[in-house]
C-alpha cells in the first residue's frame, strides 16, 4: 500500500500533466515569494499594488486559457484553476484581480469581440500593461442582474451609456471597462460594451471601508452619458448569456481558489496546534483538534477532486453551468467554515494579521457572496433538479 500524504491525500499531483505541474509551480513560487511578503501591509492599509498585474503578466499567469497569438499561454482550465488555488492560498483579493482580468474582461473580448477588439485589448491585458474590470452588478441589481437599469441608446455613430455599476473589482485603477447595459437599439437586450479610461462622463470612485478583500481595490462605475463609438459594442453576444458565459469561467476558478485559502488555513492550524502546548501537551494531541483537522482534510480533498473533474470536463467542452454551481457553492462554503474553525484553533493569536487566518475568514465572506451567492447557486441547482424556478 502507498503511504498517506496528509497534504495531498488523493494524490492530486499525480493526476496533473507535466505542463499543469509547471504552471502550478510557477504560480506557487510567485505567490509565496512575491505576494505573501507584502499581503499583511497591503491588507492593513487597504492598498492595491498595481504592479502585481505586470508581475503576473510577465509570468504568463493572466488570461492563461486564451491563444498564444494574443500573448496568452493557451493552457487548459485545470491549469487556470491551479493558478487560482496558488494565488488565493496567499489572498483572495489577489486571486480576484487575476480572475476578473482573465475570465471577466479578456474572455468576453475574446469570445464575443471582433478581431480588431481582440488585437487591440488582449495583448496589453495579458501583459498587465492594462487593467480591466467587469461591470454587471448595480446598486439595485445584484443577484438579479436582469433588473439592471444601465441603458445604451443609439447616437449618430455609436451609443450613449447611462447608469451606475456597484462593487466592481479593479474599477478605480482600470484602463478597460467591460460593461453590460440594456440596449434600446437591440430590443432592450443586454449587450456588452468596452469602455476606456478617460472617456467623457466615465468615472470609477473607490468604495472605501471594506472589511474584506482589502488588498483588492473595488469601486463604482459611473456612466453619465458616456458616448462610445460603434466599435465599442461586443458584436457576438446578446442577452444574459453574455455575462454568464464569463461568469462560468470565473466561478470555476473561484472553486479552486477558495480551497487554496482553505488549505492555507488548515496547514497553519495544524502547525499551530502541533507547536502550541496547553495542559502539558500539544493542542494537536487532543481529540477535538484532531477531529477538526480530519474534517478540514476531508472537505478540501473532496472539493479539489470535484474541481479537477469539472476542469477536465471544461477542457473537453462537456461542462454544464450547474456543475460549476456545485463546486463554486460547496467549495466557498466549506472554505469559509474551515477558515472560521482555523481561526478558533489559533486562540487569541488567531485574530492577529500575523497569523493570516482571520484575513482569510474575512476574504472568504466576499468569495462566498460574489459571482452568485451561496444561496443563489442552491436555487440554480434546485431549478435544475426540480424543473421549477424558485427565485421569485
Ligand atoms: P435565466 O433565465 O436563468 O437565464 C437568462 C439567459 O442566460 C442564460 N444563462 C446562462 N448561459 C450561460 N451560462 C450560465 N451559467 C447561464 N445561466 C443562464 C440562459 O440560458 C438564458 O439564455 P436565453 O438565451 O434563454 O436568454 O436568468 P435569470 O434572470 O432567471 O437568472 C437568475 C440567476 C439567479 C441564475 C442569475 O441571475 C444569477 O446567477 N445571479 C447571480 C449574479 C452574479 O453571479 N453576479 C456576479 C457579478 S460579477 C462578480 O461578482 C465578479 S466578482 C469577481 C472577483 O472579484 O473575483
Ligand atoms: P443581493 O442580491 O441583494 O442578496 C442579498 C441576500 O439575499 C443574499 O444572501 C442572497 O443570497 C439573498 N437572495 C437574493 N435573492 C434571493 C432569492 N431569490 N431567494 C433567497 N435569497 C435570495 N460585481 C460585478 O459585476 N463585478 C465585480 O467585479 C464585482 N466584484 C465584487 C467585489 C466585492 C468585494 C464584492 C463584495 C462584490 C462584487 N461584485 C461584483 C458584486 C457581487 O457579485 C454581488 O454582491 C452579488 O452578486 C450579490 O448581489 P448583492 O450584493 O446585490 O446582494
Amino acid at each position: 500500500a502507498a503511504s498517506f500524504q496528509w497534504d495531498d491525500p488523493f494524490l492530486l499531483d499525480e493526476q496533473l500533466t507535466e505542463d499543469e505541474r509547471m504552471v502550478r509551480d510557477t504560480a506557487r513560487a510567485y505567490a509565496q515569494d512575491k505576494l505573501l511578503p507584502r499581503v499583511a501591509k497591503a491588507y492593513l492599509e487597504e492598498k492595491t499594488d498595481r504592479e502585481i498585474f505586470n508581475e503576473m503578466g510577465e509570468l504568463g499567469l493572466i488570461g492563461i486559457t486564451l491563444p498564444e497569438e494574443y500573448g496568452c499561454a493557451n493552457a487548459g482550465y485545470v491549469a487556470y484553476g491551479l493558478v487560482a488555488r496558488e494565488i488565493e492560498r496567499v489572498d483572495s483579493g489577489y486571486r480576484s484581480m487575476n480572475s476578473v482580468q482573465s475570465s471577466l474582461v479578456m474572455y468576453p473580448i475574446y469570445a464575443y469581440g471582433d478581431e480588431n477588439q481582440r488585437k487591440k485589448y488582449l495583448p496589453k491585458l495579458a501583459s498587465g500593461e492594462w487593467v480591466g474590470c467587469f461591470g454587471l452588478t448595480e446598486p439595485d441589481a445584484g443577484s438579479d442582474p436582469a433588473g439592471m437599469k444601465t441603458r445604451a441608446e443609439k447616437v449618430s455613430d455609436g451609443y450613449r451609456l447611462t447608469g451606475t455599476k456597484m462593487w466592481i473589482s479593479n474599477a478605480p485603477i482600470a484602463d478597460v471597462f467591460v460593461v453590460w447595459a440594456k440596449s434600446a437599439e437591440h430590443d432592450n437586450q443586454i449587450r456588452g460594451f468596452v469602455l476606456e479610461k478617460g472617456m467623457k462622463g466615465l468615472s470609477a470612485p473607490k468604495i472605501g471601508g471594506k472589511l474584506s478583500l482589502r488588498a483588492s481595490i473595488t469601486g463604482e462605475v459611473v456612466m453619465d452619458g458616456v458616448v462610445v463609438p460603434e466599435s465599442a459594442l461586443l458584436p457576438n453576444v446578446s442577452g444574459l448569456k453574455g455575462p454568464f458565459g464569463c461568469l462560468n469561467r470565473a466561478r470555476y476558478g473561484i472553486s479552486w481558489g477558495a480551497l487554496g485559502a482553505a488549505e492555507d488555513c488548515m496547514h497553519r492550524a495544524r502547525q499551530y496546534t502541533l507547536d502550541r502546548k496547553q495542559f502539558g501537551k500539544p493542542l494537536a494531541a487532543t481529540q477535538l483538534v484532531q477531529k477538526k483537522l480530519a474534517d478540514m482534510e476531508t472537505e478540501i480533498a473532496l472539493g479539489l477532486q470535484a474541481s479537477l473533474r469539472v476542469g477536465r470536463l471544461m477542457d473537453e467542452g462537456k461542462f454544464a453551468p450547474e456543475m460549476i454551481s456545485i463546486v463554486k457553492r460547496n467549495n466557498c462554503g466549506k472554505a469559509l467554515d474551515i477558515a472560521r474553525v482555523a481561526r478558533d484553533m489559533h486562540g487569541g493569536n488567531g485574530i492577529s494579521i500575523e497569523y493570516h487566518v482571520m484575513r482569510h475568514v474575512h476574504n472568504l465572506e466576499t468569495v462566498n457572496t460574489y459571482e452568485g451567492t451561496h444561496d443563489v447557486h442552491a436555487l440554480i441547482l434546485g431549478r435544475a433538479i426540480t424543473g421549477i424556478q424558485a427565485f421569485f
